[in-house]
């Protein structure tokens, strides 16, 4: 029997791809190589179903002899140990994103004399038309949830950016853009204090009661399908804390993050130019782990932050919170700065490296917002959150157009700041 060998990624099987291997069968015996959830991540978005469960479906269908797992988007290494005659392929990746991969496959058959098949591209059916209408329909609480560590797992870096309502919410689930070939997205979405306060109006002094900042998630999750990760605050009294852990869960919130404060808590960008108190890291230790006892399910990650550098207390100081914070059971730990120059944040970083009990790493680049998130990722930093940026620049273009309207005594002048009547009309589905 010849062998061939067919790279999937599927987790929605559709009658394309069973063309394929049907057409594979037809050659030899089928070995397919599963893509990861890694190398799905490195590409596009992480499949709806995790490995384990891909795998068991693709073993079970006719024409399949064996499923291996292919760790990475390019076929060199696993071509390389199995050194199949054929490689079948849809013949829809001769241009765009996977050129690349394809050629790569060629250069490699031909060092064994192997060939590449390539059927015709099955129409009116894909992955992404079947993506869409599964976002379409929506996601449940459960799946939410558990995404954000499958994202941790699968991904290097993982991008966060702040919504504070319906509309950026649908901003950070939507917008894409095509990099060198390579499709760019949001991970995440952040639930940030800060603007939802000022959203409403209200400062960040945890004034905006936790009722209230869940109608607002509850607003964002009926239009995004993409995970949450939530600013908490100080967390609160521990007894209350233990109740938002569960509300949170209850909505499908993936993490909570909770600062090292205590008593009036204010913006952490003031720094010492506010009055601000650190707590204890006894205390600290004791509400992570409270939280941690009252979360139901596995997945929900609880997140220590540490105003350590904020409030000039040192790197010390900063390492060995992280040390204890970890040790009561946090699941991932936040630090941050206010300063513009990064080199305190990298400081940190070179010595978090170096932890024995390290978990992943995240930082809000507001102030030191120079870094590429290559030179993050490098750093050894594993969650960067875009904290206030759809807010911070929707406030000025409304500003600006307030204004023009007052200046002229009509809205004429402000036309070209505007999207259209018709843009607004047809911007979300269903208006018409
Ligand atoms: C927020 O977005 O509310 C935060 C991050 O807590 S920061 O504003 O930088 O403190
Ligand atoms: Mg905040």
């Amino acid at each position: 029997m010849k062998k061939v060998y067919v790279t999937m990624a599927v987790d929605l099987i559709h009658n394309g791809h069973i063309n394929i291997i049907k057409e594979a069968a037809k050659l030899g015996e089928v070995t397919v190589g599963l893509l990861t959830d890694s190398a799905v991540a490195s590409y596009k978005r992480l499949p709806l179903m995790p490995y384990e469960n891909r795998k068991l479906i693709i073993e079970a269908i006719k024409g399949v002899s064996k499923v291996i797992p292919q760790s990475t988007h390019e076929y060199t290494d696993n071509l390389n140990l199995l050194k199949p005659e054929y490689v079948v392929h849809g013949d829809d990746w001769k241009e765009g994103v996977q050129k690349r991969i394809r050629d790569k496959v060629i250069e490699s058959l031909r060092n064994w004399g192997g060939e590449l098949i390539e059927i015709p591209y099955t129409k009116d059916i894909s992955s992404s038309i079947i993506d869409k209408h599964v976002k379409d329909i929506g996601t449940t609480p459960n799946m939410r949830l558990s995404l954000f560590k499958r994202l941790l797992a699968a991904k290097k870096l993982i991008r966060l950016n702040e919504a504070h309502n319906g509309l950026s919410g649908l901003i950070t689930e939507k917008t894409k853009v095509s990099v060198d070939g390579k499709e760019e997205e949001f991970d995440a979405m952040w639930s940030s204090s800060l603007t939802d306060s000022t959203a409403k109006g209200k400062p960040d002094i945890e004034a905006v009661d936790l009722t209230s900042r869940l109608n607002t998630v509850n607003d964002i999750f009926e239009v995004t399908t993409k995970p949450m990760v939530f600013d908490a605050d100080t967390g609160g009294k521990i007894e209350h804390f233990s109740f938002t852990v569960k509300s949170l869960e209850r909505l499908g919130v993936s993490a909570v993050v909770i600062e090292d404060k205590i008593g009036l808590k204010k913006n952490s960008l003031f720094g010492n130019d506010v009055k601000q108190i650190q707590d204890s890291i006894e205390n600290f230790k004791n509400k992570i782990s409270e939280g941690k006892k009252s979360q139901v399910t596995d997945d929900f990650m609880i997140i220590a932050r540490i105003e350590s550098l904020i409030l000039e207390a040192g790197m010390d100081d900063a390492l060995l919170r992280s040390k204890e914070y970890i040790s009561a059971g946090a699941d991932a730990i936040m630090i941050h700065s206010k300063h513009k120059d990064p080199d305190e944040i990298f400081a940190f970083c070179k010595k978090y490296k170096l932890l024995d009990n390290g978990v992943p790493l995240m930082v809000v680049p507001s102030s030191f917002n120079s870094v590429s998130e290559d030179e993050w990722q490098e750093r050894g930093v594993n969650i960067v959150c875009y904290a206030n940026h759809m807010l911070r620049s929707a406030y000025p273009a409304m500003l600006d157009v307030a204004k023009s309207i007052l200046i002229n005594k009509r809205s004429f002048e402000s036309n070209d700041k505007c999207i259209s009547i018709n843009e607004i009309l047809n911007l979300i589905p269903g208006t018409k």
